[in-house]
């Protein structure tokens, strides 16, 4: 039986670098008809930097909203928001304990967030431990993850191995499933960094909820390389390269086919038509996130997921104290 967990973090509005990545292979794992699947809100990530409370009320259910919109099943999925499952902390701190001082050094998501800033949380610098107790409360056999979260699953495989050797088999070693096209958008205005709502170039990315005369804007405005070919080349073309992978993305044909429609036209009408692509596929994703994101239905749904992964949750921790020797009656 295979297991899918994974989450995205309510701390920005959603790019669709997140979609590419991560949301859109969600809805295609709940296709495998003999798995689990399980998509969470990982709130108390969010909090490893300074969050203002409405925002992130807000944006949490948000994010569940997201999930709903793009496809995911809440009958063949739980979807629920991390910190109303406490198991996740609990875990999290036990987790802490096998983590090495050294390893979370290496973390290059924690050395990215925190260069230049003096007040970092101690969290941030834990914060693959708790994700680590995301993925292993649930037995995950799969997370899928945009490339960015690599260096985290593997660190969460080294530490259930590093505990299954020490106290006994307890949880199930998991892989990360990463897309070869979509794991890493990268910037409009710079195809050398990941597309991410820090950027301060409102340009340099398309939000989920961008207008279509929005996303029409920032596409004709992206960056593209010297030549004038529509062709597939990460190391002579990365600018050229990153729109075609948003093409792939957003109109579900292979890259060879784009190339060769636009062979020899230049970027004009291949800038055009990508931006007509994206808009297709995101309109119906905004209109069922606004009939949802503020309903009982959203709260309903949440309730319901929230029991189901606790059900899992709690027996996985509750086995993990015991192997360690905590008293459990
Ligand atoms: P940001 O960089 O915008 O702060 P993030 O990567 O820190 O975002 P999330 O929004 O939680 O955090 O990311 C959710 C998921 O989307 C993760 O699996 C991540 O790998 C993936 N993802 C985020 N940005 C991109 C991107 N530009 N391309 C592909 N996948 C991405
Ligand atoms: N670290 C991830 C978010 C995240 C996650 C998880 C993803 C927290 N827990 C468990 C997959 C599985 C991020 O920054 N995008």
């Amino acid at each position: 039986m295979k297991r899918f967990l994974s989450g995205i973090k309510p701390s920005g509005e959603l790019n669709i670098g997140g979609y590419a990545g991560a949301l859109r292979q969600y809805v295609a794992m709940q296709q495998e008809s003999d798995a689990e699947n399980f998509y969470f809100v990982p709130d108390l990530h969010a909090v490893t930097v300074p969050q203002d409370p409405k925002e992130l009320h807000q944006r949490s259910k948000e994010i569940a909203a997201y999930y709903i919109a793009a496809g995911v099943d809440p009958k063949k999925s739980a979807i629920f928001l991390q910190s109303q499952v406490s198991a996740h902390a609990e875990l999290g701190w036990l987790m802490e304990t096998q983590a090495y001082f050294g390893e979370l050094s290496r973390m290059t998501q924690f050395k990215d967030k925190s260069e230049g800033k003096d007040a970092v949380s101690s969290a941030l610098f834990t914060y693959p431990a708790l994700m680590a107790a995301d993925i292993l409360l649930y037995q995950a056999t799969h997370v899928p993850v945009g490339e960015d979260q690599k260096q985290h699953v593997e660190l969460t495989r080294d530490l259930a191995n590093r505990f299954n050797n020490k106290f006994g088999d307890v949880f199930t070693v998991p892989e990360p499933i990463i897309q070869e096209v979509g794991c890493r958008i990268m910037s409009l205005d710079d195809p050398g960094k990941k597309m991410s709502k820090s950027n301060p170039n409102k340009s340099s990315y398309v939000l989920m909820l961008d207008e279509p005369d929005t996303i029409r804007k920032k596409l004709a405005r992206a960056v593209t390389d010297s030549d004038m070919q529509v062709r597939y080349d990460w190391e002579a073309k990365p600018a050229v390269s990153n729109l075609l992978e948003i093409y792939s993305v957003f109109s579900g044909e292979e890259i060879p086919v784009i190339e060769k429609r636009y062979e020899g036209q230049g970027y004009g009408a291949f800038k055009k038509e990508l931006a007509e692509a994206v808009i297709a596929k995101l309109t119906p994703i905004q209109e069922r996130f606004r009939e949802i994101v503020d309903s009982e239905e959203l709260v309903s749904i949440l309730k319901d997921g929230a029991e189901r992964a606790a059900a899992i949750a709690d027996e996985t921790l509750r086995k993990a104290k015991q192997a360690m020797g905590f008293v459990v009656f």
